[in-house]
């Protein structure tokens, strides 16, 4: 049995405090503290074309800090049809708005005309609209660069910081502030309703999904894809040939607060774990997915990070992924999305984010925004 910092959680009116403690505590020792004052200054529409099922708009997002601006471009395909406003999905791509879909006029920032619809399979638009969702999207190179040595580049340029500090915010608090800001941005598009966001992220940008989801209430729904280490799975889990603490900081030290790398090889002493995370997001809905042959992101320890969750869901007498009076030892059956407004799946195959995953995600989101009248 894993021994894991309690979650300490007593009566629902109790939460708001013990929230306050966790935000504090991811803040202080994994990602870095996320600095006042950021705010999103203004919203242009580069231009709007009819597609099959709705419409895309390439807009352009100002988003600002106490020492100036910065423009992010962000891509919002919103279905047509719909009786009133609709939910809608926001999520950080790896490379380019251009990559997310075959289209033409979609404008290239970074990376080459040959990778135009490059990334398309995660973004089955089509789908999407077709379920009634809009989805937003921006490169998440356009909000933070994902290298070392870059932190004035990006947003985090935008804010006074002092580089010593090993509490300040790394890579991953600069994407899940943008994140934030572009639900500020869509937030204005007409027919899209604000109330029911829809926060997803895959892999480094599932860490970020789940951190703007655990900071910012306006998040309806998060969604984590494969997130691993740093994200949905549990740092005291050692599972067979996942991602360590020491590793992710070897590799990535940008990404988070510069005093987590003081827990490599010391997962035991972390004064928190992923189901707090997880925690942070109650009672609000989130789904967990893992896929079997992504072991560095421990498919298991993310399952298990869920079921050391439920409680805070149970508190609300929701339902999470625990089952009273089972210690479970094993993953689910893949391919089968469990639990309630806390939900998980693991589907066959490697790390991806597929038009199967977006079709869970979707499906869990479908159910608590129907709950709250909101589809
Ligand atoms: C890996 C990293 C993981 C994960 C992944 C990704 O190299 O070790 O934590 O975030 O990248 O973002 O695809």
């Amino acid at each position: 049995m894993l021994e894991l910092p309690a979650l300490s959680l007593t009566q629902p009116d109790e939460w708001p405090e013990r929230r306050g403690e966790l935000l504090e505590a991811f803040a202080r020792h994994v990602y870095g503290r996320t600095p006042a004052g950021g705010s999103t200054a203004g919203v242009e529409d580069r231009g709007t074309e009819a597609v099959r099922g709705g419409h895309r708009s390439d807009l352009d997002v100002t988003v600002a800090g106490p020492l100036g601006e910065r423009v992010v471009p962000v891509l919002v395909h919103v279905p047509e049809g719909a009786t009133g406003p609709v939910p809608v999905v926001i999520g950080l791509n790896f490379a380019g708005n251009h990559t997310t879909t075959p289209a033409p006029g979609v404008r290239i920032r970074r990376n080459a005309e040959t990778e135009r619809g490059a990334r398309a399979s995660r973004w089955p638009y089509g789908e999407i609209l077709r379920r009634g969702y809009a989805v937003a999207t921006a490169h998440y190179d356009d909000i933070e660069v994902d290298a070392p040595g870059h932190a004035s580049d990006g947003v985090r340029g935008l804010f006074l910081r002092d580089p010593a500090d090993p509490e300040g915010w790394g890579a991953i608090g600069a994407w899940a502030w943008g994140l934030g800001r572009i639900l500020d941005a869509v937030a204005e598009v007409p027919g899209i309703d604000p109330a029911a966001a829809v926060a997803i992220g895959h892999s480094r940008l599932g860490k970020a999904a789940l951190w703007a989801g655990a900071q910012d209430e306006r998040f309806a729904v998060v969604v984590s894809n494969d997130s691993g280490c740093g994200g949905a799975a549990l740092h005291r889990h050692h599972g067979p040939g996942k991602e360590t603490i020491a590793a992710i900081t070897t590799n990535f030290p940008h990404w988070f607060a510069p005093g987590f790398a003081g827990y490599a090889d010391r997962e035991d002493d972390l004064p928190v774990d992923a189901h707090q995370l997880l925690a942070l997001i109650a009672p609000r809905a989130l789904h967990v997915a893992s896929a079997v042959e992504d072991a560095w992101a421990d498919p298991l320890g993310e399952y298990l990070a869920t079921v050391a969750a439920s409680p805070a869901y149970e508190s609300f007498a929701l339902t999470g992924t625990r089952v009273e009076g089972e210690e479970p030892v094993s993953l689910p059956t893949v391919g089968r999305r469990v639990g309630g407004r806390l939900s998980y799946h693991v589907r066959s195959g490697g790390h991806d984010l597929t038009a199967g995953d977006w079709g869970q995600a979707l499906d869990a989101a479908d159910r608590v925004l129907a709950e709250r009248g909101s589809t």
